[in-house]
């Protein structure tokens, strides 16, 4: 059975964004003359924590320095950052191997394709305008993306709101993920999920994955098999995903 949707987590999966998003918080937090610096390491630990505002919010309740003057201004300083972010996104991310061609080869094929992130609209729009052009967000028949649900991953709800939105049950539709918490996301709404690792999720439990691939591979770029279904196959292509679903 060919799935009737693919849907795509973006940060991490779609293109390695997390630098960028933390270089647009360090941006804004120097903007504001705020004494913070996410390093790498730190930005790994409140990577644990969805969204930007509540990553903010997890940051603020360790009573860094300068709190009493970002208390309150969360979707202030956020709203700053996103706009680094887009500048940033629109230049600097090119997509991760096999993106593009998968999309691409499901568009053909008449195969539905979706968005479910936790990041912004904006940031969105940023980085597929920048991979494809004007038309970018037409690919995608639904994109649901920040806060157009309450609870933000691992809970299912974006996904969720994007099945609906398709008319579409789980057990037609795959998803793509980078994270533990994407993965717990999609698989509390039902979903197969093919899972890529990203620069900040390398070594994360992702138990539960139909595959787990170092990334979606191109025809002179294999992925790397690293669990589940895939061992053998080079790209992930329809057909592979049909192959692994039957099996699964
Ligand atoms: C990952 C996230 C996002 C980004 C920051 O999103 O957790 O919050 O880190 O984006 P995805 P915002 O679900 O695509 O992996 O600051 O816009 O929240
Ligand atoms: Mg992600």
């Amino acid at each position: 059975m060919i799935p009737k949707a693919l849907i795509f987590d973006v940060d991490g999966t779609l293109a390695e964004t997390e630098e960028l998003h933390r270089q647009a918080f360090n941006e804004t937090f120097a903007a504001e003359a705020l004494p913070w610096h996410w390093d790498k390491a730190a930005y790994r630990r409140l990577l644990d924590v969805a969204g930007g505002k509540e990553r903010i919010a997890h940051f603020l309740a360790s009573k860094p320095d300068g709190t009493e003057r970002a208390s309150g201004r969360i979707a202030e300083l956020h709203a700053a950052k996103t706009q680094r972010y887009t500048a940033l996104a629109a230049v600097g991310a090119p997509l991760r191997p096999g993106v593009a061609r998968l999309i691409m080869e499901a568009r053909q094929a008449g195969v539905r394709l979706a968005i479910a992130t936790t990041t912004s609209l904006p940031n969105v729009e940023a980085l597929l305008g920048a991979a494809f052009g004007a038309e970018a967000m037409s690919l995608f028949d639904v994109v649901g993306a920040g806060d157009v649900v309450p609870a933000k991953k691992p809970a299912p709800d974006i996904y969720t709101y994007v099945l609906e939105r398709l008319a579409l049950p789980a057990a037609s539709c795959v998803a793509f993920e980078d994270s533990t918490n994407g993965l717990k996301a999609a698989r509390g709404a039902g979903l197969a999920t093919i899972v890529t690792p990203g620069i900040y999720t390398e070594g994360d439990d992702f138990g539960g994955a139909l595959a787990v691939l170092s990334d979606l591979g191109e025809a002179d770029a294999p992925f790397r098999h690293l669990a589940g279904a895939g061992e053998g196959d080079s790209m992930v292509t329809l057909n592979a995903l049909s192959r692994w679903l039957a099996a699964a």
